[in-house]
């Protein structure tokens, strides 16, 4: 059962604040090393091992230099297969079954339109069923409908931890020194196939489904980027590690200890409204909160036998 009407009291949770911040960037040219080499069909398990770098990056007006340590990455965003054996293993009652809902956006809702869906989980992220809606019950689809809390229980059953948002930029650029996208610097390439997973269409109305997708895709769907990471932007967005600041880098009172950074836009993200996909965006929103567009990856500090 979907409510029928905005929850005002959920809006402002419910709306992904973006900013901007287009980076001046330079990295390491060492191409990375993988962990393990995938077996064939097993690719989303191979983490990738990336070189330490240093990015050249604009904040908040300021020009600073930091250093990324070496670090290993899962390839894919963790699938619901993935996620299930975490499940099964530890138990772990994740967010949006302790509070009994999950919060959702469909076709035919109108822009930054999103509701409260009664008894959705990662199990069963959408209310309705339909082909579409289908997507997101494959076993390689993202799981969805996971908190920042249910991300880092995960990671740390897997021997990892969510990415900072600095390891994350670094390890989906590959390199892509200045861009909006590992690619380039627009969305479209003309003549070749889609590159990412968003919104496309002229409003949240209806979805003109050019990449194949209108909800969540397999995470190997779309060509990786030059370090073959998949899924680098679109899909879903990616929860890091790092509390939200408004001005980051800076002590700010606006900090919230509950609002927690998010990358890379989602299936959700459009034109008609936040254009979050992207290298460049950031997205926010409260630690506890599930969202059928937020998903996640975990880094490891060496590399690893993934589980079996
Ligand atoms: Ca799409």
């Amino acid at each position: 059962m979907v409510l029928r009407a905005v929850d005002p009291a959920f809006s402002l949770l419910a709306i992904l604040i973006f900013s901007c911040h287009f980076s001046d960037r330079t990295h390491s040219p060492q191409p990375p090393v993988d962990a393990a080499a995938p077996a064939r069909g097993d690719v989303a398990r191979a983490p990738v091992c990336l070189p330490p770098g240093t990015l050249r990056h604009r904040r908040d007006r300021a020009q600073t230099t930091s250093h990324v340590q070496a670090f290993c990455m899962d390839r894919t965003l963790v699938t619901r297969a993935r996620f299930a054996d975490f499940v099964d293993q530890t138990h772990h009652r994740t967010s949006a079954e302790r509070s009994g809902f999950g919060v959702e956006s469909l076709e035919g809702f109108l822009d930054w339109e999103w509701r409260r869906a009664p008894g959705a989980t990662w199990q069963r992220p959408s209310s309705v069923d339909n082909a579409d809606t289908a997507g997101f019950l494959r076993d390689d689809a993202p799981v969805v409908m996971v908190s920042w809390h249910d991300a880092n229980a995960y990671c740390a059953w897997a021997g990892g931890r969510l990415p900072t948002e600095l390891e994350w930029e670094y390890a989906m650029r590959a390199g892509a020194n200045d861009q909006r996208f590992p690619w380039g610097d627009s969305v479209e390439i003309p003549g070749t196939p889609p590159r990412l997973n968003r919104w496309e269409g002229s409003s949240h109305a209806h979805n003109d489904r050019r990449d194949g997708y209108v909800y969540v895709s397999p995470v190997t769907a779309f060509a990786p980027n030059r370090w073959g990471l998949y899924d680098p932007v679109g899909n879903v967005w990616q929860w890091t590690a790092d509390t939200y600041r408004l001005a980051r880098d800076t002590l700010d009172t606006n900090a919230s200890q509950n609002q927690r950074v998010l990358r890379g836009g989602s299936w959700w993200c459009a034109a008609c409204t936040c254009e979050g996909y992207g290298l460049t965006y950031r997205g926010h929103t409260d630690a506890g909160a599930a969202f059928s567009n937020n998903g996640f990856r975990c880094v490891y500090d060496r590399a690893l036998s993934t589980h079996e």
